[in-house]
């Protein structure tokens, strides 16, 4: 698959797939349908501008299987706005997200933007589920000159950040050595930054008692080396990059933590090790009880002589 620049050849396929089911009612200009003359008057006037370029998103045949432009391209707000569909043929084969991707790069690398947004219709279910799945943030309190040229109120706005690391989403883990990985809600306002949160019992199955966190620590240091017997906690790193090192029954397994929307739920006993990655990262936990030191196994034999006697 391939980005390439929207050709006259386009126009037949451009026009069938605008009266698709599911794209149709996004096509339309105040009720009318889309006509092979709007379509060809599209194509001609889709040379890139400095606040518009559009893209077909095309087959390894050639074939047009959808269209990805930024428009609204605003220097002052060095912000963007994506346009992303895909004919029918092109669904759950991968068309959309590699669009995505590349648009992104594109507005990002190349064009230096630090922000990109986009809406959907609340009633698209299905680029709903994609855009959640794969951990976008949504967006309100959305300007009133970027809403207002959409008529239709009833949308659902998403943002991603130049410094979000958009492309691993869809490599994004679910769990590391048998922890559950999660995606903090987060919400974001263009041009003022992000605000995560969670709840304690409706987003991660503990009460929250206490919350610690750490800070100051230098680049390249370890810290951790113990378990828990049975404390449950949230670890999450609200700036900066640790890896964390997870032991236990299910084996040893790495996580870096460098996006202040991903959390690990730590619920079974784990020996953790913490490497700093960049000096001034801020470990943040959330944990289940209050603090006591009869709850650590700082030893590592005593450990796997713990986690053994559980497996009996
Ligand atoms: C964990 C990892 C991720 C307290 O007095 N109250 C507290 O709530 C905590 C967490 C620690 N302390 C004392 C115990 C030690 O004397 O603070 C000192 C440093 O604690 P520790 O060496 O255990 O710190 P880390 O970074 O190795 O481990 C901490 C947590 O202790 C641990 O539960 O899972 O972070």
């Amino acid at each position: 698959m391939k980005l390439r620049n929207i050709a006259d050849q386009d126009a037949d396929l451009l026009l069938e797939w605008m009266h698709e089911k599911e794209s149709a009612p996004f096509f339309e200009d105040n009720g009318r349908r889309w006509s092979s003359e709007d379509v060809a008057l599209f194509i001609k006037n889709c040379e890139d501008t400095a606040a518009a370029l559009y893209r077909t998103i095309a087959a390894d045949t050639d074939e047009c299987m959808g269209i990805a432009g930024l428009q609204n391209i605003d220097r002052n707000r060095n912000s963007a706005e994506l346009v992303l569909s895909v004919r029918e043929a092109a669904m759950r084969k991968g068309y959309a997200w590699f669009a995505l991707v590349e648009m992104l790069d594109m507005a990002f690398k190349q064009l230096n933007l630090e922000s990109v947004y986009w809406h959907i219709h609340n009633d698209d279910d299905r680029s709903r589920r994609f855009y959640d799945k794969h951990g976008f943030h949504q967006m309100v309190d959305v300007p009133e000159e970027i809403s207002a040229f959409p008529d239709n109120k009833n949308l659902r706005w998403y943002s991603v950040l130049s410094s979000d690391d958009y492309g691993n989403r869809l490599k994004k883990r679910d769990k590391v050595a048998g922890c559950k990985v999660i995606r903090i809600k987060t919400i974001t306002t263009l041009d003022a930054g992000e605000l995560s949160f969670f709840e304690g019992t409706h987003d991660i199955d503990f009460e929250i008692k206490r919350i610690y966190f750490i800070s100051k620590v230098p680049e390249g240091v370890r810290r951790g080396f113990h378990a828990h017997k049975q404390l449950k906690q949230l670890l999450f790193c609200p700036y900066g990059k640790i890896q964390l090192v997870l032991e236990n029954r299910n084996g040893r397994e790495e996580i870096t933590l460098e996006d202040p929307s991903v959390g690990v739920v730590i619920d079974q006993p784990t020996w953790r090790e913490m490497l700093w990655m960049e000096k001034d990262s801020v470990l943040c936990v959330a944990a289940s009880d209050y603090y006591s030191e009869d709850d650590y196994i700082r030893d590592y034999e005593e450990f796997k002589k713990y986690v053994d006697d559980l497996k009996i």
